[in-house]
């Protein structure tokens, strides 16, 4: 194989890699928006319930990473990493 191919294979690789972990990251903030009802920026366990999260409130003690009773987008995307 060409070298120019290999450096064009690679970098639509890197393209595509990145814009599919961006586009979870866009879901997932659509997702907490979703489930955020009282608008106060994270999901409770009882908004997790309300809107049948459940891989939200499977582990929302986990998730939850400061203890405040709510997972804010923040929380989700460090664990994500
Ligand atoms: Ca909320
Ligand atoms: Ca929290």
């Amino acid at each position: 194989m060409k070298p120019i191919i290999k450096i064009f294979i690679s970098l639509a690789f890197y393209w595509l890699t990145t814009n599919t972990m961006a586009f979870t990251v866009v879901d997932i903030a659509n997702r907490v928006k979703e489930l955020d009802t009282n608008k106060d920026g994270g999901v409770s366990m009882t908004e997790a319930e309300a809107g049948n999260a459940t891989r939200i409130k499977d582990h929302f003690e986990k998730l939850d990473a400061n203890k405040n009773g709510v997972v804010t987008l923040e929380e989700i995307k460090a664990l994500n990493k």
